[in-house]
């Protein structure tokens, strides 16, 4: 991928596709194709087909996708397995029929197995059952790294999935209904602060364990993937194996640990309240990163930095 080269990043408003389009247009590439959900339905084959033969990308990273915390997934199986499985469908097909060089599909470690050994591997992909709180969105995941391995099997294309573990950052959903574990902290605790509360909830046991990534090193590690020399791209293909790429910390933190933290980072004084009537999914999801880190990507910002970066993020773009 050259810095003039044609690239359609799909999701760019969300998380991960902000991040990464910030981070590509600081490293100079500028030749960036992207679409509002005005004006592209990625859910719509025709409107995808038609679009594609438009702009004729040469790249594509695949960040587009319906993503949701614990409640979410639990609350809406029905879209989160037909939007991802529709989007995703969509733009690998037509990415293939249209001479896409590289393409990158984002999906997420909960398409490893709920009893997974820690630290997850990659191979460690369809050897057990599903947390049943995202097993639709699991599904649809692993849907799309199977067609990648499909046609990256049969028509020889250059399709990567790389599979980050839980993200937060600038620009990530705070509603409480909808949001991730990390946001949904920052948010209560800041406004139990602000309305002088004397405590805040917490969902779940506490006892859960999550591994966390700053999004900013997920959007260096994609570059980082995008543009491997061909021959270490192709090294990574070979066989028709299974491509996949774990991207993580490479640490664990139990949910009461993180709560402790954020409450500590956003200076609110009152006591944690743990609610067990809510779900705590997955007992723990931890990444193996050897892979990754043997292509030189490491992430650069630690937990604690990252959770001050987002929450001053929140207050100067007064987000609540
Ligand atoms: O981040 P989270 O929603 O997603 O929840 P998952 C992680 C843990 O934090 C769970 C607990 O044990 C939650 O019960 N938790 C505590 C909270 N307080 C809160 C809160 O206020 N809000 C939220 N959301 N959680 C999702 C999957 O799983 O993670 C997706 O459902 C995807 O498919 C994504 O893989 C990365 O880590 O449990």
């Amino acid at each position: 991928m050259k810095k003039k080269s044609k690239i359609y990043l799909a999701g760019h408003i969300g998380l991960v596709g902000s991040t990464i389009m910030r981070k590509l247009e600081s490293e100079g590439y500028s030749n960036i194709v992207t679409r509002d959900l005005s004006e592209l339905d990625l859910t719509r084959q025709t409107e995808v087909e038609t679009f594609f033969a438009q702009e004729k990308p040469e790249y594509v990273i695949l960040a587009a996708a319906r993503v949701g915390g614990i409640l979410a997934n639990n609350t809406y199986p029905a879209e989160f397995i037909y939007d991802n499985i529709a989007i995703q469908t969509n733009i690998i097909h037509t990415a293939w029929k249209t001479g896409v060089k590289r393409l990158l599909f984002l999906g997420s470690s909960c398409i490893y197995p709920r009893e997974c050994p820690q630290p997850m591997k990659e191979e460690h992909l369809l050897t057990g059952l599903l947390e049943a709180t995202n097993e639709p969105y699991a599904i649809a995941k692993i849907s799309g790294i199977k067609m990648c391995q499909s046609y990256n099997r049969q028509y020889k294309t250059n399709f990567m999935a790389v599979m980050p573990t839980n993200l937060y950052g600038k620009n990530d959903n705070f509603n409480l209904e909808t949001s991730h574990v990390l946001p949904a902290l920052i948010r209560k605790f800041h406004e139990a602060k602000v309305a002088n509360k004397f405590k805040a909830e917490v969902w779940g046991t506490g006892k859960p364990r999550r591994e966390f990534l700053y999004v900013d090193d997920l959007a260096d590690a994609c570059i980082r993937v995008m543009t491997l020399e061909d021959k270490v791209f192709s090294s990574l293909l070979k066989d028709g194996t299974t491509p996949l790429l774990n991207i993580g910390s490479g640490k664990d933190i139990s949910i009461k640990e993180l709560a402790f933290l954020v409450k500590d980072i956003v200076e609110f004084p009152g006591d944690i309240e743990f609610n067990s009537e809510k779900p705590d999914g997955t007992f723990q999801k931890l990444l193996d990163v050897s892979r990754m880190n043997s292509l030189g990507w490491k992430p650069e910002t630690g937990l604690k930095e990252g959770i001050k970066r987002t929450y001053k993020w929140c207050l100067d773009n007064s987000i609540f």
